[in-house]
Formats: C-alpha cells, sequence, structure tokens
C-alpha cells in the first residue's frame, strides 16, 4: 500500500521514519485491508494555509482489528503529531495498540507507546513476552494524567533527551508492534455475544472515554478547526467505538 504520507516532504524525518515502521508492520497483518472513510474525513486542511494546517489520516481493518487509524497532522509550524491506535475486534483477545508523538518546535516533547488490555488480567503470552522486552531507561520520563489508568503496567511515557533516545523510542514502537503481531497470528475468535466478548468490549469503551478526557489533544484541535468541528472529530474520528 502506497501511502500519501510520504509525499509529505514537510514533516520531520522521524516522524517520517515511524510512519514508514508503523505501516511496514500494518502491511504484515492477515487479512489487511483499507477501510473505506468518508474522503473528508481523510484528508483535511483547515482553509487558511493549506500547508500549513493539516491532517492526514489512513484507516484499515485486519484479522483481530475493527480498526487501525494511522494519523499526521501539521498544526502550523511549531506542531506535528502522529497519533496511531490499533483498536481490535472485541471478539478477539488483543490489548490496544497506541502510540502518540507530539513535535513542537522540532524537538518531540511527548512520545507514547502501549500495549494497553482489555481486561482485568493480561495476557498470559503477551506478559512473558513484555516481560522479556528490554525497555531503555529514558532520562526524562513523564507522569501519566488521572485518566491514564487505562494504560498497562509497560506503557512508555516520556520526552526524549537527545537522537539516541528519540532512535530508541522507534525502536520500542516496533518492538511492541511486533509482539501484537505474534499475539495476532495465534489469536482464535470468540463468538461475539460471549461474555468475554462483552467485557473487552466495555473496556474498550473506558478506554475510548478516557482518551476524550486528553485536554491537550482537545485544545489544540479547537485552536485550529473550532471546538464544534474538534468535539466531533474526537467523538467519531479518533475514539468511537
Ligand atoms: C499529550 N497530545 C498530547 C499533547 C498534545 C497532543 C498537543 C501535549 C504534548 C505535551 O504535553 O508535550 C495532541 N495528540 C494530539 C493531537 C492528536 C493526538 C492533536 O493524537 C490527534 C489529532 N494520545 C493519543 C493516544 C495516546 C495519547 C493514542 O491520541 C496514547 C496511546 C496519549 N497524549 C497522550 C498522553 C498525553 C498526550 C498521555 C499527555 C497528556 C497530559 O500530560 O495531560
Amino acid at each position: 500500500m502506497k501511502s500519501g504520507f510520504c509525499t509529505q516532504s514537510k514533516f520531520h524525518p522521524l516522524l517520517l521514519e515511524a510512519i514508514e515502521l508503523i505501516k511496514n508492520r500494518i502491511n504484515a497483518l492477515p487479512d489487511v485491508k483499507s477501510l473505506a472513510f468518508d474522503p473528508k474525513s481523510s484528508e483535511i486542511y483547515r482553509n487558511l494555509k493549506k500547508e500549513e494546517f493539516f491532517i492526514i489520516n489512513e484507516f484499515y481493518k485486519a484479522k483481530g482489528f475493527r480498526k487501525i487509524h494511522l494519523e499526521v497532522a501539521k498544526l502550523g509550524s511549531p506542531f506535528q503529531i502522529l497519533h496511531c491506535v490499533f483498536f481490535p475486534d472485541p471478539c478477539f483477545d488483543l490489548p490496544i495498540f497506541g502510540a502518540d508523538l507530539v513535535f513542537s518546535s522540532n524537538n518531540i516533547s511527548a512520545a507514547i507507546v502501549d500495549l494497553s488490555p482489555v481486561w482485568k488480567y493480561i495476557p498470559q503470552s503477551m506478559s512473558s513476552q513484555m516481560a522479556s522486552l528490554h525497555i531503555p531507561k529514558f532520562k526524562d520520563p513523564r507522569m501519566l494524567p488521572d485518566w491514564g489508568y487505562i494504560f498497562s503496567p509497560y506503557v512508555c511515557f516520556i520526552r526524549p533527551v537527545d537522537s539516541y533516545e528519540e532512535k530508541s523510542f522507534l525502536t520500542l514502537i516496533d518492538k511492541y508492534l511486533s509482539i501484537l503481531l505474534s499475539l495476532v497470528v495465534v489469536v482464535r475468535r470468540d463468538e461475539i455475544n460471549s461474555s468475554d466478548t462483552i467485557s473487552r468490549f466495555e473496556y474498550q469503551k473506558q478506554y475510548c472515554s478516557n482518551q476524550k478526557k486528553n485536554d491537550k489533544t482537545r485544545v489544540i484541535l479547537s485552536k485550529f478547526f473550532g471546538s464544534s468541528w474538534t468535539d466531533q472529530y474526537i467523538e467519531e474520528i479518533l475514539f468511537s467505538c
């Protein structure tokens, strides 16, 4: 699948590198397909200064996933954002992969990656792989906000202090995705009305409703696109459930 993102030379090289590694992992998923979305949601430009304020979205579906969303946004000269969430189909016992990279004036101010749980226990196959994963000791770890209890104990939330840490963080994103792919290969589908499916759906709803409490996303989008557009975008595109 060719990416419209890569033609966007205005992005920071590290953001382009992150897109490429995520897209390579998406393309390796079983039964992956592009999801048709309203073209109005694929490329969004603020009317003025089209080259400065825009959001580009790609959506996929694959075995085990109801929606995979990869987004890049350029919000004026200081801000570039990569946002990616793999929302599992609740019939499958798979965690929610989420990553957010916020570039502010050419530096990454926030880098977060997680495989977030959809059940009160993390599946054994995942926790053994996560436990053997080497998570580097980043120098500037960041505090999770109050709504962040949806994340797993393996969440990594930092501000990289140099290019070595930036690269290490991208490698970590790739490792989390490789663990996720290893789970997808073996996971079995549960019945849609099974109690496990229903409770995974409840966990996913909680994940979405907590993510909607992130005022930092809301404030920055509202500044450029207005508050009613932002509310609808967060509800229907970023964290629809
Ligand atoms: C923080 N997210 C932020 C920040 C901004 C955005 C500007 C503050 C950066 C900082 O404190 O240095 C903005 N993020 C966006 C925008 C989009 C976006 C505009 O994704 C999309 C258009 N956020 C997610 C996902 C996760 C996530 C999937 O979308 C985690 C997997 C986490 N972002 C996240 C967290 C913070 C953050 C935990 C810090 C919030 C805080 O400190 O209060």
